[in-house]
């Protein structure tokens, strides 16, 4: 036995990954379903390190150094199941499985206490960049057991990305499923960052009347700033792209119906559980699935919007500006939602997670990866039971400074009929958190009145009831 690692599920993830593991000088033993594959990557790929290729289970078992390490990075849900019932009998004590792929950390958490009533390991890692991150550094999200990760750990930050100042994108991040459950809600900030990044060029279009190919000037303006991130990198790249067979804008080719994989769905669903207003990711993920009513979209088509001028060449640029506030903000909620939500997660699974080691992994070879994440990170090492980000005092500045802006953003579009879910729930949440007094009470007064919920007063303590259909006297219910 002589592999410091195994990777089995050799997809474009699993190879990428093992290659990554082999360009750092570790052994890797390789092993697929298919044997096909298997070959494919030492053939293509066996130049670049230390590669052992196993046809069968037991031989890729036999190929691990103790105590073992292996990687799975198979389809996702039953796949994983039924690779870990192949392995897991051949395994020992003290060995340790990690699982790759995008499950659901409840999945993870299951697996994980089955594993280790019979002494296995079981890490759930998140695994954030996509196929070149993979290959060339990803951020890692391990979960499982703080012994695991003394094992496992000094690979996993050999092969991470490295954020600017050097430091591995990776972290343990608490034991069992913690690992996967905050790479859920990095999937689900994703989809809220990439929500409002599509308004803000929305609004440049619709209102600004700006062309793609302005607007991707205006994006790598924005680039240079605060917002300096991936996804504004990226966005400016495919605004400026132009179709080949048109020569029309790219994006004006593209169907404009978006699709999703789950991860950001999982992440509301998980909020709702939690009690967590996750706005702006639940609006992201409505976006796409509203995008892709196509019947519902095209039946609606007369229905009658506002009748306004596209804004002057002067005006437009004065917005363009004012856009770029209400972008910032309304990225500042997203962070502290979803930041929220891992707190939540955290304190309901006891699983401790350090929330400014999050934002410090997130920093480089994530698809959210940002200036910004090195911001947050300060916030919570200066302050680790910061309440929200909105605490911060910088954060707070910030958006104080921005909320004029990004009010008038929201009211123009509004005018115009332009849909800004992202902006308008980013900006509801902020007003709503401010507020002195919430109409809740109206609602406890409603649900008191038709189902005898009860209510507390701010006056004393206790729980009341208004007998409504009597003489509205009040009663005490504890
Ligand atoms: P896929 O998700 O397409 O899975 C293909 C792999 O799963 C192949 O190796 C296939 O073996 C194996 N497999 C299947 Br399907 N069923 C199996 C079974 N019952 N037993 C054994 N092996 C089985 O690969 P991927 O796109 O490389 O993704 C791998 C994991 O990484 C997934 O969980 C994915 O969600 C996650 N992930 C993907 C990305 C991304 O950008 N693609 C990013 C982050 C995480 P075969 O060759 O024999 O069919």
């Amino acid at each position: 036995a002589s592999a410091d690692i195994g990777v089995t599920g050799l997809a474009v993830m699993g190879s990428n990954l093992a290659r990554n593991f082999a360009r750092h000088g570790f052994t890797v033993a390789l092993h697929n379903r298919t044997t096909a594959k298997t070959d494919a990557l030492v053939e293509e790929h066996g130049d670049e390190g230390n590669f052992i290729a196993a046809r069968t289970a037991e031989e890729f078992v036999a190929a691990l150094e103790r105590p073992r390490r292996l990687v799975i990075m198979v389809k996702a849900g039953e796949a994983t199941d039924a690779v870990i019932q192949e392995f897991a009998p051949l395994l020992e004590s003290g060995d340790v499985i990690i699982d790759g792929g995008n499950a659901h950390f409840a999945d993870t958490r299951r697996r994980e206490k089955e594993l280790r009533e019979r002494g296995i390991h079981f890490v759930g890692v998140g695994i954030s960049g996509g196929e070149e991150g993979a290959l060339n550094g990803p951020s890692i999200m391990p979960g499982g057991s703080a012994e695991s990760y003394e094992s496992l750990g000094p690979l996993l930050e050999r092969i991470a990305a490295k954020a600017k100042d050097g430091t591995p994108c990776t972290t343990h991040i608490g034991p069992d499923g913690a690992g996967h459950f905050v790479k859920m809600v990095h999937n689900g900030i994703e989809y809220a960052d990439m929500q409002l990044i599509a308004e803000a060029y929305h609004l440049l279009r619709e209102v600004a009347g700006y062309s793609p190919a302005q607007i991707a000037e205006i994006f790598t303006t924005w680039n240079t700033g605060r917002l300096d991130s991936y996804l504004i990198e990226i966005t400016a790249q495919v605004l400026a792209h132009t179709d080949a067979a048109t020569g029309k804008p790219f994006v004006d080719v593209v169907a404009d119906q978006a699709e999703q994989k789950g991860t950001g769905r999982w992440t509301v669903q998980i909020a709702l559980d939690l009690g967590v207003p996750v706005s702006g990711i639940a609006e992201a993920v409505f976006a796409r699935s509203l995008s892709g009513h196509g019947g519902l979209r095209a039946a609606s088509r007369d229905l009658p919007g506002p009748s306004v001028a596209t804004l002057g060449e002067a005006e437009a640029a004065a917005f363009a500006d004012r856009v770029e506030q209400a972008l910032y903000a309304s990225k500042i909620v997203s962070y502290t939602q979803g930041f929220h939500q891992i707190q939540a997660g955290s304190e309901t699974y006891d699983w401790d997670i350090d929330l400014g080691a999050v934002a410090s992994i997130w920093r480089g070879g994530c698809i959210i990866r940002a200036a910004f994440l090195d911001r947050i990170r300060s916030a919570y090492d200066s302050r680790p039971d910061l309440p929200s980000l909105l605490s911060d005092k910088q954060f707070s500045d910030e958006i104080g400074a921005a909320q004029d802006d990004w009010r008038s953003v929201v009211a123009t579009a509004v005018e115009h009929g332009v849909p800004t879910p992202g902006f308008s729930a980013a900006l509801a949440y902020y007003d709503a958190l401010r507020a002195e007094r919430l109409p809740a009470a109206l609602t406890q007064g409603q649900r008191d009145y038709f189902g005898a919920h009860t209510y507390r007063r701010t006056d004393r303590e206790g729980s009341f009831h208004t007998l409504w259909g009597g003489d509205r006297s009040e009663v005490s219910t504890d």
